[in-house]
């Protein structure tokens, strides 16, 4: 920056704001995140998401905006429409959406009218608050119907899907969930959606990056409108994106814009250019092998200590516990806390048919997106499992949890994804 440009700008350095952000830094570096929606994005996705772009406004599309000015930042988001519709094989892409809440209500306002029956996961059974939850605009403005998990293997059963649609015959199915550590099969989606003359939604908000990593089907071929976040699995910045047939394409995009929001992110469009990029290479598809490698070596580890996993394992970067049989007083809440006290991350959940609240929960999710981007293998697993175990036998025992803690400290200087930040 030249002298002159450096002298337009507010002397005072915010150094309250920033010493916020350097010690959120120094949290990322020195503790263990099994958040399973969250990851580290590259240096290249954070230099573009802190990137001039954010100055423009480009309401409208590449080649149809409403403001002038716009010729750079058309080639932003053409670039990141074409990568993304080149990994997943798709017609039309969306990159628009701020969120994924945002992608489903576009989708919804694309594909439905208030009062129209949709189908969709139960959120006590790890669906999306956006698939019918009665405190959301979804659950408000739609007739949802919830399909579940059986009880006897906690897993879906496309038969029990099957009779669910034939008898209510919804307009609009919709798969994904945010807390199911299965594979979920697009395929007999179709079929079923097909039978009874339903339009096929696939939410792949969490398993984004398994497909692009060519670990999990891609529902592209068999959905209509598929949504997903861009910062889970894919690791990218925070944001959603929506991919559709072409027949979709015109309703889709009238439904993101003008339909619902108003001026893009363009940083972080280019950000999603920037993610889609570093996901379309054979180090991506060996990333996301290894997330599921690493969450099946972690749920081994923590059913070493005792914990029950919801449906017996994982297929995918996440695990569900059921903190029942391990200690029938102990919540997701106060487990969530403890091992927040060691520097060991994830959130209470709840488990199917959960007898407690939302906000105290008898699970806890965990997943391994971001410990696997730090270049974490399965014996760090290992230790993290036997690290958790400890952690939640521990009680109060103040000296055990900084015994844990330490180990925790002691690992991470080995992974810290932002050192040299
Ligand atoms: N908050 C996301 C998750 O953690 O799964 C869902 O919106």
């Amino acid at each position: 920056m030249t002298q002159n440009s450096k002298s337009i700008w507010p002397p005072a350095e915010d150094t309250a704001l920033f010493d916020i952000i350097s010690r959120e830094q120094q949290r990322q570096n020195t503790g263990i995140q099994l958040i399973a929606s969250e990851n580290f994005t590259s240096p290249a996705v954070l230099r573009a998401t802190g990137s001039v772009l954010t100055n423009k406004y480009s309401e409208g599309y590449p080649g149809r905006r409403y403001y002038g000015g716009n010729w750079v930042i058309d080639e932003a988001e053409d670039l990141a429409r074409e990568r993304v519709k080149a990994l997943f094989g798709a017609d039309h892409a969306n990159v628009q959406p701020h969120s994924g809440a945002n992608a489903n209500m576009a989708a919804y306002l694309a594909l439905l009218d208030p009062g129209d029956k949709v189908m969709g996961l139960s959120l006590d059974h790890g669906g999306h608050l956006t698939h019918g939850s009665p405190v959301n605009f979804s659950g408000r403005l739609y007739d949802f119907v919830a399909y579940s998990l059986t009880a006897s293997d906690e897993r879906l059963d496309y038969n029990q899907i099957a009779d669910t649609a034939r008898r209510e015959n919804p307009k609009l199915i919709i798969a994904g969930a945010t807390a199911y550590p299965r594979i979920i099969d697009p395929a007999p989606l179709r079929s079923i959606a097909d039978e009874v003359g339903a339009l096929f939604l696939f939410d792949a908000a969490h398993i984004a990056g398994l497909i692009a990593g060519g670990v999990h089907p891609n529902p592209v071929p068999y959905a209509d409108v598929v949504t997903f976040t861009t910062h889970k699995t894919l690791r990218g910045p925070r944001g959603a994106c929506i991919l559709c047939t072409q027949e979709l394409a015109k309703d889709i995009d009238k439904a993101v814009f003008p339909g619902l929001q108003g001026g893009p992110l363009e940083h972080v469009i280019a950000a999603k250019a920037v993610a889609f990029f570093e996901a379309n290479t054979a180090e991506f598809a060996q990333y996301a092998h290894q997330i599921v490698l690493n969450a099946a070596a972690l749920g081994k580890a923590l059913a070493n200590e005792g914990l029950r996993l919801v449906s017996g394992g994982t297929d995918n970067h996440l695990l569900l516990v059921d903190l029942r049989t391990f200690d029938a007083d102990l919540t997701g809440k106060v487990a969530q806390e403890r091992l927040d006290s060691v520097g060991i991350t994830t959130n209470k959940n709840t488990i199917p048919d959960d007898p407690r609240s939302p906000f105290v929960t008898s699970g806890l999710r965990l997943g391994t997106p971001a410990v696997t981007t730090q270049g974490m293998k399965e014996s760090e697993m290992a230790l993290i499992g036997e690290l958790i175990g400890r952690t939640l036998r521990a009680g109060e025992d103040e000296a055990e949890l900084a015994a844990v803690r330490q180990a925790v400290l002691e690992l991470c200087d080995q992974f810290a994804p932002y050192r040299d930040l």
